[in-house]
């Protein structure tokens, strides 16, 4: 990568899935209004229960939102991108965010922002992104054939009209693909959003990331369909169901080679607060925050030089881990389901998993290629029986799990489904606690224990 892209995206838990494991991203929900309609989205308020985006639990002006940005500031050292992503558009609510991010970067300077749109009124607000400083678009583009595109966004709305069907899906393509070029020819790092809808577009999708490509996309990030009747959205309400955990994997498999995958997008609320995967937004509602709050960048400045630190030993170690991999000669793969709370390490115990980081192992690399949510099992001391099935059906296709902890009876419950359960790792760099069971199975290395 160009150091000069790599300055970019360094920092940012999206853009870098290094950095996921260190920096944390905050959205504020300050642009309401959206110009299209999407059959999964319902822009639901006050449900602090689900995490999806769209979902909110208060919406902003754009003065809170900088309260609440310093206030996050202060208190989440990992804090290092601003998002503007719904719950409606943040391009057609464009005077809200952009008067929040002018506001918010006379404030904290080295804060990156970044926005998510559906890319109709993108073209329009290019040459201000750009003025702003503004470095990350996300473009949602689900499809490149408009007959495909009606079947997902019923109508649009456009220059003071209301247009439905093809012709709506339609100019929405054009918009899209006009803003991605415009953006790219002036060197903003975009990505491409793609939900799979199976029987709708999960084939299609192919040929969106060979458009993508072509023309300039520096990721592209396909992500399951939310379908569920208690949403109500459209797909929700007719059944359409999202795809399997292994379906999206085996379409993400096919599109490699093409645009570059993202492989660890959490499908955040539109006001999540934090690591991805976690998400401490119910610490920062409004209730929570002082009238008055002055940025100190103190926490921030110092977490920073314990990451500088920590990334350079995770280099190392990565890179010994994949040699580990390749001196067994093995051609094969292992699914590993890993425990992680950050940092880039297995960290996290059995009973406190709510979302497996997930990884394959291969001559090619140890790469993180998904993450799958679970109910906790461990509440308040006691296993819950009914999350330790959810958590059996969660990993399926996963050979080991790798934790801090487990106890006995998870452990063995495991065992009988056919998953190893390993925790002799605990707080080791992922890929070398994997490199290690890799080569204990497939180039006879031993191993430390194993359930
Ligand atoms: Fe937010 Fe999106 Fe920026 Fe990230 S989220 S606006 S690019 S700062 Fe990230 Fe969340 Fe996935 Fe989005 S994990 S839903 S990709
Ligand atoms: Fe919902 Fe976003 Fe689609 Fe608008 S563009 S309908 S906010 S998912």
């Amino acid at each position: 990568m160009e150091s000069a892209v790599w300055e970019k995206v360094k920092d940012h838990p999206c853009y870098s899935e290094e950095a996921h494991h260190y920096y944390a991203r905050m959205h504020v929900a300050v642009a309401p209004a959206c110009n299209i309609q999407c059959n999964y989205c319902n822009r639901k308020y006050d449900c602090a229960n689900e995490s999806r985006p769209g979902v909110v639990s208060e919406k902003l002006t754009p003065d809170q939102a900088v309260r609440k940005v310093i206030a996050v500031a202060n208190d989440v050292p990992q804090l290092s991108v601003l998002g503007i992503a719904g719950p409606g558009d943040a391009c057609y609510d464009w005077n809200r965010t952009r008067t929040t991010f002018a506001r918010v970067a006379k404030e904290i300077p080295d804060l990156k922002l970044c926005i998510s749109t559906n890319g109709l009124a993108l073209p329009d607000h290019v040459a201000e992104l750009c003025d702003m400083n503004v470095d990350h678009v996300t473009i949602t583009i689900n499809m490149v054939d408009p007959e495909v595109g009606a079947e997902i966004h019923p109508w649009i709305f456009y220059k003071h009209r209301r247009y439905t069907g093809v012709e709506a899906a339609r100019i929405l393509h054009e918009r899209q693909m006009l803003g991605l070029e415009m953006l790219t020819a002036r060197g903003i790092l975009i990505k491409i959003n793609s939900v799979m809808i199976p029987g709708v577009n999960d084939e299609h999708l192919v040929e969106v990331n060979k458009w993508v490509k072509e023309r300039g996309a520096f990721l592209h990030n396909v992500m399951p369909l939310i379908s569920d009747p208690k949403h109500g959205t459209h797909y929700g309400l007719i059944g359409r169901r999202g795809p399997k955990a292994m379906e999206l994997k085996a379409l993400q498999d096919r599109l490699a080679g093409g645009a570059t995958l993202m492989r660890h997008c959490r499908q955040c609320r539109a006001d999540a607060v934090g690591l991805l995967g976690e998400d401490r937004g119910q610490d920062f509602t409004l209730d929570h925050i002082a009238d008055e709050v002055t940025y100190d960048a103190s926490k921030r400045n110092a977490y920073r030089e314990v990451v500088a630190r920590e990334r350079g030993d995770h280099v190392v170690a990565k890179s010994e881990a994949l040699e580990t991999v390749k001196a067994t000669g093995s051609g094969r793969s292992l699914l590993v389901a890993v425990a992680s709370k950050g940092g880039g390490r297995v960290n996290e115990h059995f009973g406190h998993v709510r979302e497996f980081q997930i990884y394959e192992a291969s001559p090619r690399g140890i790469s993180l290629v998904g993450h799958r949510k679970i109910e906790q099992y461990c509440l308040g001391g006691w296993g819950e029986d009914s999350a330790l099935e959810g958590a059996l059906a969660a990993l399926d296709g996963i050979e080991v799990v790798l934790c801090a902890k487990i106890g006995e009876c998870p452990k063995a419950r495991l065992t009988a489904a056919g998953i190893r359960a390993i925790d002799d790792y605990g707080y080791e760099h992922i890929e070398t606690a994997i490199g290690t069971i890799y080569a204990a199975e497939f180039g006879g290395g031993s191993l430390a224990a194993t359930a």
